[in-house]
């Protein structure tokens, strides 16, 4: 069978047939990415009234191409208090979020109530606010940081009221990049282990992948295989992320970046190989929100959220800093055609 066969009966895609799609022109691409798209979700295009909130930006591990953690380039480590954050929700929720989107660097300082309980108070005043927190790579953090098991850490994540996992961490599987890039934290092992572990206690999360620095093609499908035999056995993720590389105030040396046509055809070739991932995210801070708005096009149906404020990506670049008001982000996405729905963090149309 031919590879435009294959596509044509949605037959299931291996490592060499995902390598072999980016040899496809990109409209062709997003022929296929956009029919799955439609079979799934026609023209609606999702998105979340949403605030991120990041607590602390002093880490112990180095990550070659974060920004935000508090190092040489970034000279102006802070931690908040829990009133702080408190205060922050509140105004929030005044403002009309429906999720709270809590992710840290890996602070060896605060103590691990300090990371949870913080969700418990927001628990505990707001009932309703979807509380998405923790990354991976903060949990393994937390694990070895206080001589626990991952398992241990889920617990108490959920004991203390966090509802889902965001998909943050994964950057890329492949070992030999994941080594170049941020050697040291979670690795992908690891990473698939937690979410498989957070998984089967009936909970769903995201997943990330961190493109357009060092890694290949061929690393990107792996990537996205590995997501989908994990996917196989536990059906537990929501959405699949490629996050676009922001390369500001950084350390980490790329001379080549990714067209806007081989980030689009990065969406359409997700969206083909993830067939058991019901949503493919086109995160509006790293891809910018006009290729945002074209990745509708090429299998994305979800946008994420209006954020408010974003410290990680902003501050290796995105112009993501303020967030966005929900009235353009609807504006914009009935005027590139689609139908713009408000979701909860799980997917209810609101
Ligand atoms: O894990 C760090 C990435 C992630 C850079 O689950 C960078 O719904 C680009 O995971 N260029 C955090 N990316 C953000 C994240 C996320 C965002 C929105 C929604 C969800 C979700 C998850 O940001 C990190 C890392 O992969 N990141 N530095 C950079 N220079």
């Amino acid at each position: 069978m031919t590879l435009i066969e294959k596509l044509e009966n949605n037959v299931r895609l291996t490592q060499e047939d995902g390598v072999a799609l980016y040899d496809l022109d990109v409209l062709v691409l997003a022929k296929y990415a956009n029919k799955i798209r439609e079979t799934k979700h026609g023209k609606k295009t999702y998105y979340n009234v949403n605030r991120h909130i990041n607590p602390t930006n002093i880490c112990k591990d180095v990550c070659h191409f974060c920004a935000y953690s508090a190092s040489r380039k970034n000279p102006k480590p802070y931690t908040l208090k829990h009133e702080e954050i408190m205060d922050t929700v509140k105004n929030s929720v005044k403002n009309g979020i429906k999720e709270v989107h809590i992710v840290s660097a890996h602070n060896p300082e605060t103590g691990l109530e300090w990371y949870l309980e913080i969700f418990a108070k927001i628990k505990k005043e707001y009932p309703n606010l979807h509380v998405k927190a923790l990354t991976a790579a903060e949990i393994h953090f937390l694990s070895e940081q206080y001589d626990k098991s991952h398992e241990d850490i889920i617990n108490l994540m959920i004991q203390n009221g966090v509802d889902s996992m965001p998909g943050g961490g994964a950057e890329i599987f492949d070992e030999d990049i994941r080594k170049r890039i941020c050697g040291g934290k979670v690795t992908s092992e690891q990473w698939l282990d937690i979410h498989k572990i957070w998984h089967e206690k009936g909970k769903e999360s995201n997943a990330t992948m961190l493109f357009g620095h060092i890694e290949t093609r061929e690393s990107r499908i792996d990537h996205m295989i590995r997501l989908r035999t994990l996917q196989d056995k536990t059906n537990g993720f929501n959405a699949f992320i490629p996050l676009v590389y922001q390369k500001e105030n950084n350390f980490l040396k790329v001379t080549d970046f990714p067209t806007a046509n081989e980030i689009l055809k990065t969406f359409a070739i997700s969206r083909i190989m993830l067939d058991n991932i019901p949503h493919l995210k086109a995160y509006w801070v790293t891809s910018t929100i006009k290729l945002a708005l074209i990745a509708q096009e090429f299998g994305a149906n979800d946008l994420d959220g209006t954020i408010e404020k974003e410290s990680i990506n902003s501050a290796a670049g995105a112009q993501s800093a303020n967030g966005m008001a929900q009235d353009s982000f609807t504006s914009l996405i009935k005027n590139s055609g689609f139908i713009p729905v408000e979701r909860d963090s799980l997917y209810n149309e609101l």
